[in-house]
């Protein structure tokens, strides 16, 4: 009996099992437009399913199921095995076998097959004898294809399904019927090499040379190629031979002697019939179906891994291409974006600064957002400059207003969006063919898929665009007002103010008379140097914004885009395409 702790065990290697088979599945299913992700999905599905039956039956006893085509000696086989002669029908009229024959220990023996198909079609034989069978189940099937062979297909496919150890066994006088290997093939595809064994039956029908020398190793290199998969050894038998009454006819004696028979029989009833095989036979067929999906997974993307290296690069190179063509158009009505920005954020500013200079950015930002910027004029500098600012500011006067508006949704979009989907346009045709020839649907050569409605993106952009700018101006604004920086921009007018404020309060308390020109200088500094403070915040906060306010703000919209699926043109193709690159390393 197994340990609590051995099971425990087994479990964690299933366990293990299924969470391969799962992650490439849930792969596959994100490569939605790669064609071979569907059967590899399908595939992933009916392991976890095989997975899901093993662990029910972790330590039942193991079902050796003995198939092939009609007439090789399958019932023969299992006489000689379990000693009888007369447990499954054999001989020449076909079909002999119709239902499955099953030989056991204990009625129960049967009882997981029985749940599989119909008890109508299952014949029991039970094991009389002292020793043997303690852990193992021999199945006789019907003829895969014998005249009525459609209608026992389904009863042959359930018995193997719930089986544990495949035994295959071709006729040696027809060893390579091309049907009968390849309706085997996606059934021993599910059979480690430990638990599926190929018999050759009739050797003794063969000429001893041509056995050895042709047609043995002729089977084995046919085997290898339909089945693409190892198979251990293949045993030539001669089960008849074995038979309690074998009865010879004269004209059929055995040509030789050489048979593998008690080679089978000690590998089934000697080596797997022990209770030490029961889970870790389960295990190890397990672990041969997760290798098989990582294997499937591997090879179909492997065959196109190349292939689809190229075109990422391609697509790589078409979008930089692409948002190079954009970035260009947008640049043209750049300028009138900046004015816009430049009355919001002094508008932002406003909300923030407090005093004397405070009142000055609040007064100014109202003068910008009304497109009055002829405060410009007051800007220390160049005199031709400052009638230019002037002028200039006059007559965009009427302009600033919907440059602020375009500044919050970005200005026209449109311009910038046709020249990246011309871009994409152009390029796409090319690369959807290389996508197809590596196993996309065509769907992908639609354009809808890389380049999304020009509405519902434009809008998106906008709003984006809207959000960046908003947090991106939020944040230096808020660095521009500083508790520090207001206290030291405000304090020189302030300390004028307080002073000349104070010598007027004494003077009319002490009733002395103050000179006649005292209130315009007083009037005429405190202008000065408040105006002079907020020329030199207008220098920080040139330094602060601008220009590269606006690539931050671009910049984080572009983020956002990237992580926003679909909405960045071709995202989800590249995504797909990563994808199955990533499959052709799962071996
Ligand atoms: N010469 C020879 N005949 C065999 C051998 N095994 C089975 N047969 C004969 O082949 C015929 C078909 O055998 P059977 O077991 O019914 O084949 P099944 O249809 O695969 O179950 C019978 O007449 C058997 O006696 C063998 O090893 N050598
Ligand atoms: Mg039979």
């Amino acid at each position: 009996m197994q340990t609590e702790q051995y099971r425990l065990m087994a479990r964690g290697r299933l366990a293990a099992c299924r969470q391969t088979i799962e992650g490439v599945e849930s792969m596959a299913a994100s490569a939605p437009n790669w064609a071979p992700s569907i059967p590899l999905q399908a595939e992933c599905r009916a392991a976890l399913e095989m997975i899901d039956r093993l662990e029910q039956r972790l330590d039942r006893k193991l079902i050796v199921t003995i198939v092939g085509p009609t007439g090789s000696g399958k019932s023969t086989l299992l006489n000689a095995l379990a000693g009888s002669d007369e447990l499954s029908p054999t001989g020449i009229d076909r079909p002999t076998t119709r239902q499955i024959v099953v030989f056991c220990r204990q009625k129960t023996d049967v009882d997981e097959l029985l749940g599989e198909v119909d008890p109508g079609q299952v014949t029991i034989r039970l094991h009389s004898k002292g020793s043997g069978l303690q852990h193992v189940v021999l199945v006789d099937s019907p003829d895969m294809d014998s005249t009525e062979s459609a209608q026992y297909r389904p009863l042959l496919e359930k018995t193997i399904r719930a089986s544990d150890v495949l035994i295959c066994v071709l006729n040696g006088e027809n060893p390579k019927r091309r049907d009968a290997i390849a309706y085997l093939k996606p059934f021993v595809d599910h059979y480690p090499g430990s638990l599926l064994y190929v018999a050759l039956n009739r050797c003794d029908r063969l000429p001893a040379d041509e056995l050895r020398q042709h047609i043995l190793p002729d089977l084995q290199h046919h085997l290898q190629r339909s089945w693409q998969s190892p198979v251990r050894a293949v045993l030539c038998i001669s089960a008849r031979g074995h038979l309690s009454d074998p009865s010879w006819p004269p004209d059929e004696q055995p040509l030789h002697e050489i048979d593998d028979f008690p080679k089978l029989r000690a590998a089934i009833l000697d080596n797997l019939d022990q209770s030490g095989r029961l889970v870790d036979a389960r295990i190890e067929r397990a672990e041969h179906l997760a290798g098989l999906v990582r294997t499937s997974a591997d090879s179909r993307a492997q065959e196109v891994k190349v292939q689809l290296q190229a075109v990422r690069s391609e697509i790589e190179q078409m979008e930089a291409g692409a948002r190079l063509a954009a970035m260009q158009a947008m640049q043209a009505s750049l300028g009138e974006l900046r004015t816009g920005m430049q009355a919001m954020f002094y508008q932002n500013l406003a909300g923030r600064w407090w005093g004397p200079v405070g009142w000055l950015v609040g007064l100014w930002a109202r003068f910008l957002m009304a497109g009055a910027g002829a405060l410009a004029v007051l800007r220390f500098g160049n005199p031709a400059l400052q009638l230019w600012g002037l002028v200039s500011s006059l007559l965009r006067r009427r302009k600033t207003r919907a440059a602020v508006e375009e500044a919050v949704v970005g200005g026209d979009w449109q311009p910038a969006l046709l020249k990246y989907r011309l871009a994409v346009q152009q390029k796409w045709p090319q690369i959807s063919d290389r996508l197809t020839a590596a196993g996309f649907l065509p769907a992908v050569r639609s354009f809808s898929t890389v380049v999304p409605e020009q509405g519902p993106f434009a809008r998106r952009l906008s709003s984006s665009w809207r959000s960046a700018l908003e947090t991106v101006m939020d944040r230096r604004a808020a660095a521009l007002s500083g508790f520090l920086l207001q206290l030291l921009f405000n304090l020189p007018t302030l300390a004028l103010m307080t002073l000349f404020g104070y010598r007027s309060v004494e003077g009319f308390l002490l009733n002395r008379v103050l000179p006649s020109g005292y209130f315009l200088h007083a009037s005429v500094s405190i202008a000065l140097v408040w105006l002079l403070s907020f020329v030199l915040l207008q220098v920080v906060v040139r330094f602060g914004s601008g220009k590269g306010l606006f690539k931050k703000a671009f910049d984080s919209l572009l983020k956002d885009l990237d992580g926003a699926e679909g909405l960045l043109p071709s995202t989800s193709i590249r995504e797909e395409i990563e994808t199955v690159l990533r499959l052709a390393d799962m071996r």
